[in-house]
């Protein structure tokens, strides 16, 4: 068993039980990849799997899991709402490298700086945050530039041992979604063109500014070559922008 696929076995089940859950359609070539890294007695198999669905409000629910042995370990799993919800995003990424982990964990706002949206959206979260903090403390050095995408519920850390990423990430992550899942239930579809608009413009900000920031670029490339890199992250990982033009297109 490897460090995240409990995550993903406990976000699927739990999400089953709460969605009605249809699956979405994974290109082909990219359900699983595979390839040989190092050399001589380092070399290690890195396998990365893909894992998508659907759910009524919820456009896109999709998780890539990269397996390269004890240092090489990563699950990120987004979930985006249709564009006539205004929920925020669920957005986990669960990093361990041979440096130690790095964990960021948020319900990612479209508007971060509207208080109206903040009190729907990150007010009832803070205590969650807030019991996490004693044992997920800030983990520093973070892009300034991805500051807009992220609420002040923002759980950003680098625990040094894994058993913190077994039990209170693990707790902190069951908890988010918990209460994601609770937003989602509660969610009202937005009908006026003035706010769909906005919407649309807030989703697109965030999925090409995570389409051309993907920190995981540089690995995938290594593992997999720039081509099959280039298409994961455009036409699964981040694919919004080719799903509303080919929506345009028929
Ligand atoms: N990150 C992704 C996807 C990944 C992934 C799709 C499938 O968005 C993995 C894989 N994240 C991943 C890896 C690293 C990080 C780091 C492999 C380590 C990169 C390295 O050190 O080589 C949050 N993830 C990070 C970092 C941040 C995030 C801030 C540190 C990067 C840095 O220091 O520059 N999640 C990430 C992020 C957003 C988000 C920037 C922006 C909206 O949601």
């Amino acid at each position: 068993m490897t460090l995240y696929q409990p995550f993903l076995d406990y976000a699927t089940s739990y999400m089953r039980s709460r969605l009605d859950l249809g699956s979405y359609p994974i290109p082909e070539g990219f359900e699983y990849k595979s390839a040989i890294t190092g050399k001589g007695k380092h070399q290690e198999e890195v396998v990365t799997t893909s894992h998508g669905f659907t759910a009524p409000k919820l456009r896109q629910i999709r998780a890539a899991h990269v397996q390269g042995g004890q240092s090489l370990q990563v699950l990120n799993f987004v979930i985006f709402p249709q564009l006539n919800y205004d929920l925020p995003f669920f957005g986990a990424d669960l990093v361990t490298l041979p440096g130690g982990h790095l964990i960021a964990l948020d319900m990612q706002p479209l508007f971060r700086d509207d208080p109206d949206y903040q009190a729907k959206y990150t007010t009832p979260i803070l205590p969650i945050f807030q019991a996490y903090q004693p044992h997920l403390p800030w983990g520093g050095d973070f892009p300034e530039e991805a500051r807009p995408f992220f609420s002040p519920a923002f759980l950003w850390t680098r625990p040094q041992e894994t058993t913190v990423v077994e039990t209170h990430v693990f707790a902190a992550f069951k908890d988010y979604l918990k209460a994601y899942l609770d937003f989602v239930e509660q969610a009202e579809p937005v009908t006026d063109a003035q706010s769909l608009a906005a919407i649309e413009q807030a989703q697109l900000r965030y999925l090409r500014y995570r389409a051309e920031k993907d920190p995981a670029r540089g690995m995938f490339r290594r593992f997999y070559g720039e081509e099959w890199t280039e298409e994961y992250i455009h036409g699964f990982l981040f694919d919004l922008e080719r799903k509303l033009a080919e929506c345009s297109l028929s």
